[in-house]
């Protein structure tokens, strides 16, 4: 299954044997935010032909040995918009601390986990004329078949985040989860299928191809995402503009290529471009390969539906990730990553 999402969709990864070396530059008290501790971390990806770095933000609770679950997803706009700590420094020109409201890092740290993220555009720039500049150097340039795109791009980054964490002691490296909204959603389920080292996958308002189902026909459409993002999937993709009947896959297949791995989908009610019932009849879809059966129709708005390994729920709302997103995930990684909050809590 796995084969035919890459072949059709996401574009085959290169077999590239990749070293990684982690160096921490940076730690102290996370500023204003007593019991956390903050790190960024080098992380130096290695072939015979190349060298490409990121920097990831690491937020950890201060003064804990054993080793914890962490949260890790790709940021939009650059680490420095997740927290107005002067010391966090990526990329220059963002205003600092403007996306704190999408990154509840106090109330992650005290339920028990780690939090670790890194600027996307670092990954691979979001641009069909330079998305190749960031780890995609490491690849061949001899034209393959089926060659990847963006999205497949940034699922590796998470991939090799995910191993560079997995070496730190404070964390468990059997509990790291993988999260990522809209675009980032898409990259977070291409990451959880490629890379079956997650404990916890959560999509939230991924939409077109991420969650959604394409069939459907809802919202956004095979050609709209290729005409605006022509370098986020493989060029065979778009054979499929306005021919979504004759996809020999479905996103639901997607999202069962996650399993056994915890899976978590989210859906906002205003955010029809991403087709939220299309989200809910995916997973639906998906449930066998976890063994479940969930309802035909979604929760009530604002509920979440736990069936083992697997939720949903859809707030109302915009297309966004909330605080109300994140309550829901952490609630559901509370019953799947049993993380031991912090002292007091
Ligand atoms: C939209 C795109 C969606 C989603 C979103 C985002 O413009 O149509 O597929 O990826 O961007 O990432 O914010």
């Amino acid at each position: 299954m796995i084969g035919q999402l890459a072949s059709t969709i996401y574009g085959v990864l290169p077999a590239e044997e990749v070293t990684l070396r982690v160096k921490k530059v940076d730690t102290g008290p996370l500023e204003g935010a007593p019991g956390v501790t903050r790190e960024q971390w080098r992380v130096e990806v290695s072939n015979h032909t190349a060298t490409v770095g990121f920097t990831m933000a690491v937020f950890l609770p201060s003064g804990r040995d054993e080793p914890l679950p962490v949260f890790l997803g790709l940021n939009f706009k650059g680490n420095v918009t997740i927290h107005p700590d002067p010391a966090l420094a990526l990329p220059p020109g963002e205003e600092r601390g403007e996306r704190v409201r999408r990154w509840p890092i106090e109330a992650i740290v005290k339920r028990g986990y780690g939090l670790a993220t890194v600027y996307y555009e670092e990954i691979a720039p979001d641009d069909p004329a330079h998305w190749q500049k960031g780890l995609a150097r490491l690849w061949p340039a001899d034209d393959q078949a089926d060659p990847p795109g963006a999205v497949a791009a940034w699922a590796w980054g998470l991939s090799l985040a995910r191993q560079a964490l997995a070496e730190c002691a404070q964390i468990d490296r059997t509990r790291i989860a993988v999260i990522g909204h809209s675009r980032l959603g898409k990259a977070a389920l291409w990451a959880g299928a490629i890379d079956g080292g997650f404990a916890l996958v959560i999509s939230n308002d991924s939409g077109c191809g991420g969650a959604a189902l394409s069939r459907r026909r809802f919202g956004e459409r095979i050609l709209h995402i290729n005409t605006r993002f022509p370098h986020w999937f493989t060029p065979a993709f778009a054979a499929f503009n306005e021919r979504e009947a004759d996809l020999p896959v479905d996103q639901h297949q997607l999202l069962a290529s996650i399993a056994p791995c915890a899976l978590y989908v989210a859906s906002a009610e205003d955010d029809q471009w991403a087709d939220p019932r299309g989200e809910y009849l995916s997973l639906r879809a998906a449930g066998e390969a976890w063994g479940k059966v969930l309802p035909s129709n979604p929760p009530t708005v604002g509920q979440s539906l736990v069936d083992g390994r697997l939720g949903y729920h859809c707030r109302t709302g915009p297309h966004d990730l909330t605080r109300e997103d994140w309550d829901h995930f952490l609630d559901f990684a509370d019953a799947v990553l049993h993380p031991s909050p912090a002292e007091g809590n």
